[in-house]
């Protein structure tokens, strides 16, 4: 077996119940394996050295139980935590399976249906500071529509501003010290989603009245799947510092949201995904200090043992990853490509310390005496510090 460190809970690698779970039930077949009780999934992961599980409301506390049943349910479920000493960083609100939220639930046409969604989150965040969740995300699976003349898309960011500004103003008076994390998707399963991109998610955020405490949890497979470069996308959200949260997979481009294991969709991505996470900040250390939380599926074909064996694969291949990134920059060649390609120089600025544009229309070397055709004719050599990555990338190096 390569030398793959095993996962340790220091890695931070979590995953929400509802992917180990899923019993693969998809639109055009039944499901092919049996459900799994959450206190088993704790610690089946637990044994695999994933240091946190995340969940909805309904993945742990079955819809319609009375308050016997979901006590009973919490109970052993924090029995499992104890065990295990595995944490909850993370929670969300199933507002997209029961037929009442098909219109949607903060956005739906109907007003009853938004006042029960806000009510079902508040539920879900009162147990999310129970059990210590420091981010509770919002996947607004069915917001959205099929058809422009149905949603009102004005009126629809309005209540979807007024349902977080009031799950804000909730979490403020309780004095739970939870965040938001938004998080976007494109479509599917609505025909088009409101907020379908990181860059949608970001303007909409800066527009609430607690905007500081709602960030962001892009999930790798829906910006692909709107064709877009998710690792710019993760840089974005980290230079707004709103990156609270992550959901790792893989996606194989624009098709219907595949959630594959990470890295089993577009591998070079995943690889520079993870250099930026482990190794981005100024000083070559983390950006990012979040869980590294997978929300993936098990693909149908998969029985049992191969949902454990794809749990594992995220791990090590989050790992392995990690490993190459940190080979590729140690590489005295890989430096010195970096520095052909002038990678450093764009953090350069470009203005120099006390220039204005007044300095910068004396200056005949900026424009007048400028030699554009020289500047043209210079190459940047980017082609061979990807073969580097890539070399790196494939354990060549
Ligand atoms: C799907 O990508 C969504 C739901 O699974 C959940 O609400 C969220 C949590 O990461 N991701
Ligand atoms: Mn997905
Ligand atoms: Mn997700």
């Amino acid at each position: 077996m390569p030398n793959v460190p095993s996962p340790t809970k220091a890695d931070q690698f979590s995953f929400g119940l509802w992917t180990v779970g899923w019993q693969a039930r998809d639109p055009f077949g039944d499901a092919t394996r049996p459900a799994l009780d959450p206190v088993e999934v704790v610690h089946r992961l637990a044994e695999r050295g994933a240091y946190g599980v995340t969940f909805h409301d309904d993945d742990l506390i079955p819809p319609g139980s009375d308050d016997t049943a979901r006590a009973e349910h919490i109970g052993r479920f924090r029995k499992a935590l104890d065990e295990t000493g595995v944490v909850v960083p993370m929670m969300t609100t199933n507002l997209f399976t029961h037929p009442v939220f098909k219109d949607g639930a903060f956005t739906s046409n109907d007003r009853d249906v938004r006042r029960y969604a806000l009510r079902k989150v508040m539920r879900n965040l009162d147990l999310a500071a129970e059990l210590g969740a420091k981010t509770y995300v919002l996947w607004g699976g069915r917001e959205g529509a099929e058809y422009e003349g149905s949603k009102n898309v004005r009126a629809a960011l309005d209540r979807y501003r007024e349902g977080l500004d009031t799950l804000a103003q909730y979490v403020i008076d309780r004095g739970y010290g939870i965040r938001f994390a938004i998080e976007p998707k494109p479509n599917e399963p609505r025909g088009d989603i409101l907020l379908p991109t990181i860059g949608h998610a970001l303007a909409f955020i800066f527009t609430l009245d607690h905007h500081e405490m709602v960030g962001l949890n892009p999930e790798v497979g829906h910006e692909q799947m709107a064709g877009l470069n998710v690792v710019h996308g993760i840089a974005q959200a980290l230079w707004h510092g709103k990156l609270f949260h992550i959901d790792l997979n893989g996606q194989r481009s624009i098709k219907y949201d595949q959630d594959l294991v990470f890295g089993h969709g577009d591998l070079i991505n995943a690889f520079f995904l993870v250099d930026l996470l482990e190794f981005g900040g100024p000083d070559e250390e983390r950006a990012y200090e979040g869980p590294r939380h997978f929300d993936y599926k098990p693909s149908r074909t998969e029985d049992i043992a191969g949902v454990w064996a794809s749990a594992e694969a995220n791990m090590r291949t989050y790992l392995l990853l990690k490993q190459r990134a940190a080979s590729f920059r140690a590489d005295p060649e890989v430096q010195r490509a970096l520095t052909a390609s002038r990678v450093g120089e764009l953090s350069v600025p470009t203005l120099a310390d006390g220039e204005s544009y007044v300095e910068l229309l004396a200056d005949r070397s900026a424009f007048e005496d400028f030699n554009i055709e020289a500047a043209a004719a210079r190459g940047y050599g980017f082609v061979a510090l990807n073969q580097l990555a890539l070399e790196h990338l494939l354990g060549a190096r």
